[in-house]
């Protein structure tokens, strides 16, 4: 058996969105040195530049394009872009998201509705316009980025929490509907992870300590350390590959231990 060929990238091509930075850059540095060809989206042109200079610091040729997630025209461009230059899409990471941390009560209808509209539609957008294309093909991977709040509540990140567990039961469905066709769909849920995302949660404080949430995340995760964004390099290879072909519908959190974990005793 060759182990090797089954975890390898070679000829495949990955959409990862949102991966100008954070995960979604480490995720497809990744998929890359596995062997797939990356395409990436994001919308700002500082970003995108500074995207491909990162990139090709890596010795990646890394194919940009400018589209918005939730604007549907702008994906059904961008999976044609794709498709006339790379040959079409193999593997989909649904990655680009946000958070808005505000108390439920005090947060605006319209805040809550551009969390869900990124976080949950924007992935059943690009999933949508991908998913054709993968069963003329006869295959397909698709990676949804899902997080611990699919799993667990916490306070001020209610409109986060309702779409990645909206996300998580949308990669069981898509598995249901479209597994005959040899599309496997999965679920990442990172822990913790240092990113631009959770910088907020990191700051270190006026007199020079350490964010009380970066002390209880900490105390919180049997690894005793924030997640690193390469830390889901491995588990995006295994579900991009051959290797996972039997694996479907499901979230494989990447959280140090922290849904295992009552949490340390303080
Ligand atoms: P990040 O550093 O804030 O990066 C988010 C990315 O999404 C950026 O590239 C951003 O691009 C892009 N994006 C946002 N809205 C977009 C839109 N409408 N269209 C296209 N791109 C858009 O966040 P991250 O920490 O890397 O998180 C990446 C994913 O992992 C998210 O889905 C997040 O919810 C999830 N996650 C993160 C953690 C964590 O601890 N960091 C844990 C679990 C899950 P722009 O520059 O254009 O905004
Ligand atoms: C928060 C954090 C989390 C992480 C991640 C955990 O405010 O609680 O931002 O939501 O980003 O989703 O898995």
């Amino acid at each position: 058996m060759d182990l090797a060929k089954q975890f390898s990238l070679e000829g495949k091509v990955a959409l990862v969105t949102g991966a100008a930075y954070g995960i979604g850059f480490a995720i497809a540095k990744g998929l890359a040195a596995a062997g797939a060809k990356i395409a990436f989206n994001c919308r700002g042109e500082k970003h995108m530049e500074e995207a491909i200079k990162a990139y090709e610091a890596e010795g990646i040729e890394a194919h940009g394009y400018y589209a918005d997630v939730t604007k549907e025209d702008e994906v059904i461009d961008l999976v044609n872009k794709i498709e006339q230059d790379l040959g079409g899409i193999d593997i989909l990471v649904n990655n680009a998201g946000i958070i808005k941390r505000i108390p439920m009560i005090e947060m605006e209808t319209s805040d809550f509705r551009q969390v869900v509209d990124i976080d949950l539609v924007a992935p059943f957008i690009v999933a949508k316009h991908v998913i054709p294309g993968m069963i003329k093909k006869g295959h397909g991977k698709i990676i949804n980025i899902c997080s611990m709040m699919s799993e667990l509540g916490r306070e001020t990140v209610s409109a986060y929490a309702a779409a990645k567990g909206g996300l998580k039961m949308l990669t069981r469905n898509i598995c249901s509907e479209y597994g005959e066709y040899n599309i496997q769909c999965n679920g990442i849920g990172p822990g913790y992870i240092a990113t631009p995302q959770t910088a907020p949660l990191r700051e270190i404080q006026p007199d020079g300590s350490r964010h009380p949430f970066d002390q209880f995340i900490i105390s919180k995760t049997p690894a005793a350390r924030w997640g690193e964004a390469d830390d889901l390099i491995g588990p995006a290879v295994f579900l991009a590959s051959d290797a996972s072909n039997f694996v479907n519908g499901h979230v494989l959190y990447v959280d140090g231990g922290i849904l295992a974990y009552i949490g340390k005793q303080p």
